[in-house]
């Protein structure tokens, strides 16, 4: 068996995200002047330099000269597999037309799925790495990916098998979700409960025997489906043992952030229409609120998400870039934290552990990774800033240096 590499990162300040170990006050977990022992994939100890345990004094150390480390960034919410381009609808939107009404017309999220169905794997493949490596390049090494561009067993299944492929081609971890309940696909016209049983009863349970789904979601709004539906999809989802996820509460209130909550869900997505008194239910069944600024910029939303109320109840609070073709053509989640603050009033600390800690909690891998703690995954991020706060606060300035992925890099 080949010997366990080790090495120590030194020359840093972490900020760790633990929680409970950081003084008050300190919501980065920052250790200034920190090594981090690294043993094969894992993280094996981090505290101040001074304090390195005598069992590593011997290993090899990598000087960082005076960077911040982070946990590697995870993004928790895109779809950014799908094929085609929406810019016209970006104009038509400028020249007046709204979201929905693009929507009902037949474009929207319609229009990506006419464009999937008729991609290869391959072109599908090519088409979504260039968006993959624009959140690479800004730190992400843990990735959710979306079905729901397809609306059928062939074109989900090939969505989510180029979503697998991706996380075999680049240094992350891709985390699948099957959101054929996203919108109604062409052939199931005025049969929106036809087709929400098709969805339950065959097309998760043959993507889930393939291994393809590590949760499933589902959009519940006037556009798309009901609070009935929705929970038909969860019953299927619950009975297959498979965790769901709901964007909710994006542009009306459904309820489908509560109804979720019922489900135990890993979490609930954009959440501008909340209703503050429906937190408590989001909090006592563990659910991330995942708030998306970039779809609420690009969609020139005037409703804020009840952070508040949020913040309040316990809720634990999640960002992503929701990068996806109509709403939210975002791959920068830096800009997403630069967001967070600016247009939903989130601390820097809150939007940075929103992209870490919070990230690998709504997908229900905060006990691997997530944040920089003995124990987890060696997935770092190296950044030549010197303040954590910095990394919120400047626009369209990538300071990555480098990222550490399973220890590696
Ligand atoms: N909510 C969104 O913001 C995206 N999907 C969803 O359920 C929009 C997807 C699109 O317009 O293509
Ligand atoms: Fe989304």
């Amino acid at each position: 068996m080949a010997a366990i590499s080790t090495r120590v990162l030194v020359g840093a300040d972490v900020a760790t995200f633990a929680t409970g170990s950081a003084p008050p006050g300190d919501a980065y977990g920052l250790v200034r002047g920190a090594a981090v022992a690294i043993e094969g994939e894992r993280i094996a100890w981090v505290g101040p330099v001074a304090g390195l345990p005598s069992r590593f004094h011997a290993s090899p150390t990598d000087d960082l000269g005076g960077a911040l480390v982070t946990p590697a960034l995870v993004d928790c919410h895109t779809h950014c597999v799908y094929a085609g381009n929406r810019a016209r609808e970006f104009e038509l939107r400028l020249e007046g037309a709204s979201y929905e009404a693009i929507a009902r017309a037949g474009g929207g999220i319609r229009s990506t799925v006419a464009a999937t169905r008729a991609a290869s794997e391959e072109a599908l493949l090519a088409a979504s790495l260039p968006r993959v490596d624009a959140l690479v390049a800004e730190g992400i090494a843990t990735l959710e990916i979306k079905s729901g561009y397809g609306l059928d067993l062939d074109c989900e299944r090939r969505m989510l098998r180029v979503a697998r492929e991706i996380g075999r081609r680049r240094r992350l971890t891709v985390r699948t979700t099957f959101l054929g309940a996203h919108a109604l696909p062409p052939e199931w016209t005025d049969d929106a409960d036809g087709y929400v049983g098709h969805v339950a009863g065959e097309v998760l349970p043959a993507l889930v025997a393939e291994g393809l789904v590590d949760a499933v979601d589902a959009f519940c709004e006037g556009i798309a489906f009901s609070p009935p539906q929705v929970a038909r999809v969860f019953d299927a989802a619950s009975a297959l043992g498979v965790p769901v996820k709901i964007h909710a509460e994006q542009l009306s209130d459904l309820g489908g952030a509560r109804l979720a909550a019922g489900y135990g869900a890993l979490s609930a997505d954009h959440l501008e229409h909340l209703a503050p008194a429906d937190a408590p239910a989001l909090a006592a069944a563990g659910t991330v609120a995942v708030l998306l600024p970039g779809a609420f910029y690009t969609l020139r939303e005037a409703r804020l998400p009840p952070v508040a109320a949020l913040r309040e109840a316990g809720v634990p609070i999640a960002i992503a870039t929701d990068c996806n073709p109509g709403s939210s053509p975002l791959t920068s989640p830096l800009l997403v934290a630069n967001m967070a603050c600016t247009l939903f009033r989130l601390t820097p600390a809150e939007a940075l552990a929103g992209l870490t800690r919070e990230g690998a909690r709504a997908l229900g891998m905060l006990d691997d990774r997530g944040t920089v703690e003995a124990g987890k995954r060696a997935d770092l991020a190296v950044w030549d800033v010197h303040e954590p706060a910095e990394l919120a606060y400047r626009i369209g300035f990538n300071p990555l240096r480098r990222r550490i992925v399973g220890g590696v890099g």
